[in-house]
């Protein structure tokens, strides 16, 4: 039996275990428009602009762990599409994004909005392709579904042109053959790895996304354990670890400082990192300290011993690396070695604790403080928010310190940020919720970055998400306040801060979101918040709090 190739499509989809077919529709979408109308189980949702229906996706599948389905219009849609698919392919985010094209038979005559859409996708997607059968339809999704899955996940981009989707599809829909990446390492690596750890006095592992797949973070939790060894996070734009664990000593960073991070330790195993060291500025030199020993263990082949001398690369599953790697030290080490990596285990365990101890101080000295320090507001939303909350974003350079010394995130899917491109969080949060409906779930915005995707909220409202929104707002590019100020570094020269200052008119995210009768409230001073969040928090649907934070920019990161 044959099928018209849009039903074709939208048959594989459901396959797949799509839900959601997140978009913006143009004239080039008709035909999959049409054939969706024919498939209730599938809900679209609607963004208005490309990036709330991509970032909402990117949310989506990085809760889930399986391809999103995206659909834009051509070359304009696409355009609009790329910053998200730009994060998507920095997050590792699952993510099929078919676009529509223009009609073949008339291609060549370069008719409006056709472009050479794979060839403008291609630097930023994993896989882009463009079908030019309808016969060929099924077999080049399935093969979208397939190479976004597979680590390293990311975005991959299926161009399907109008008149194909009315053609005929003759082979039958079969749900795609995911490949099992879940490769035990080499033995004889593990041993030598098992080695080098027992002969480190001071180790470190660094955790990352990739080991967000499966149950690597408890795995290496127990590695950690044995071997006595800190956990810093590497680069992580979701939950990867228990922030609660006594031996996670907190983020590595990405503004600068890198170096000087790692200056103590003689061994850095990176495991599931991808790329472990991406910083935002030049620090130039390696980040492995002279005469430490570096092993890179990862599903990403091409991220390993890319840039700086490695002694050690394995290409296997990180959770079985490090249950491998457990249980040669377990039957390996010596009394000495044990005791060793106990009383490492327990000065690290001091140290979290002091630090954790220090945090709470800053929170107190800052209860009071008006304008309303960020450090009082994530007390707050600890206060306010469920343990089991997932968190997306972390409300920019005011919150994100704040939230890592106050917020304790202990189980998975706990945290997703991503925000290369700016406009990430206000969508994402939307997306996150849809995939994890039964956990309360709070944006962490901030006023610069959501006037990129404010559209969102029109969604939230279309769709009835419910979603708490805390807006940390500095009325400022915080951000690039601080930048300057390094950038100028012991110069005289005083920054006028061109471009990074928002003045009048305010950005004033409660009077947004009052237009669609979002439950909203502006708060300034410290004594509101525990209301305004309670309250917010409450609503069944989506709401939002703007808080006015103090936006002082201190000397530097
Ligand atoms: C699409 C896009 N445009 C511009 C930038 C450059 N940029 C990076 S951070 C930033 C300012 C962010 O300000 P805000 O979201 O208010 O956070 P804050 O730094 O104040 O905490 C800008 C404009 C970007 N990353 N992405
Ligand atoms: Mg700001």
């Amino acid at each position: 039996m044959s099928l018209i190739a849009k039903h074709a499509v939208m048959e594989q989809f459901l396959a797949e275990g799509v839900k959601y077919v997140f978009g913006n529709p143009g004239s080039t979408e008709l035909a999959f428009m049409d054939a969706l109308q024919d498939y209730p189980q599938l809900q679209y949702v609607m963004g208005l602009h490309e990036t709330v229906p991509l970032a909402m996706a990117d949310g989506y599948a990085r809760a889930t762990h399986v391809p999103a389905v995206v659909n834009v219009h051509i070359a304009p849609g696409l355009a609009n599409a790329m910053s998200m698919v730009y994060n998507a392919k920095k997050n590792g985010t699952p993510m099929v994004v078919t676009v529509g094209q223009q009609d073949t038979r008339f291609i060549a005559t370069e008719p409006l909005l056709a472009e050479d859409l794979v060839r403008f996708a291609t630097p930023w997607v994993k896989w882009a392709a463009e079908v030019v059968r309808p016969q060929d339809t099924l077999m080049m999704l399935r093969r979208a579904f397939k190479v976004a899955a597979e680590p390293p996940q990311g975005p991959v981009v299926l161009s399907l042109p109008q008149d194909l989707l009315d053609g005929e599809v003759d082979e039958p829909v079969t749900p795609t053959t995911h490949t099992n990446w879940r490769s035990r390492p080499d033995p004889a690596a593990v041993k030598r790895i098992a080695r080098m750890l027992t002969e480190a006095r001071n180790p470190l592992i660094l955790t990352g996304d990739n080991m967000a797949l499966n149950d690597a973070p408890a795995e290496v939790a127990r590695l950690a354990e044995v071997a006595g060894c800190p956990v810093m996070a590497g680069p992580s734009r979701q939950w990867n670890f228990a922030t609660d664990h006594p031996l996670y000593v907190g983020p590595l960073g990405f503004l600068g400082g890198m170096h000087e991070s790692l200056s103590s330790f003689d061994l850095i195993i990176a495991i599931g990192t991808g790329n472990p060291f991406t910083s935002l500025f030049y620090e130039g030199g390696t980040p492995i300290p002279p005469g430490a020993q570096f092993v890179h263990i990862d599903v990403d082949a091409w991220e390993m011993a890319k840039n700086y001398a490695t002694t050690e690369t394995v290409l296997c599953d990180p959770a079985w690396a490090a249950r491998d790697l457990r249980e040669a030290l377990e039957s390996s080490m010596s009394p000495g070695e044990r005791e060793a990596a106990k009383s490492r285990a327990s000065a690290i365990g001091e140290r979290t604790r002091a630090a954790r101890e220090k945090a709470e101080e800053q929170l107190k000295a800052d209860w009071d403080k008006e304008p309303i320090s960020p450090m009082r507001l994530v007390g707050e939303i600890r206060e306010a928010a469920p343990k089991d909350t997932a968190y997306v974003g972390s409300g920019g350079t005011s919150g994100r310190g704040p939230f890592g010394q106050l917020i304790q995130l202990t189980q998975a899917n706990s945290f997703f940020d991503g925000n290369a491109s700016l406009g990430f969080p206000l969508p994402g949060t939307l997306g996150v919720k849809l995939a994890l409906p039964d956990r309360p779930v709070v944006g962490l915005l901030r006023e610069g970055d959501s006037m990129y995707s404010i559209q969102g909220l029109w969604t939230a409202v279309k769709y009835n998400i419910d979603v708490t929104y805390v807006v940390f707002n500095n009325a400022s590019y915080r951000i690039l306040k601080q930048g300057m100020v390094r950038y100028l570094g012991s110069s005289e020269r005083k920054s006028e801060f061109m471009g990074m200052n928002f003045g009048e008119p305010a950005i004033d995210l409660s009077r947004l979101a009052a237009v669609w009768d979002i439950p909203s409230r502006r708060v300034e001073h410290p004594a509101e918040l525990k209301e305004a969040l309670r309250a917010a928090m409450d609503v069944d649907g989506p709401s939002l709090v703007d808080v006015v934070i103090d936006g002082s920019y201190g000397r530097h990161f």
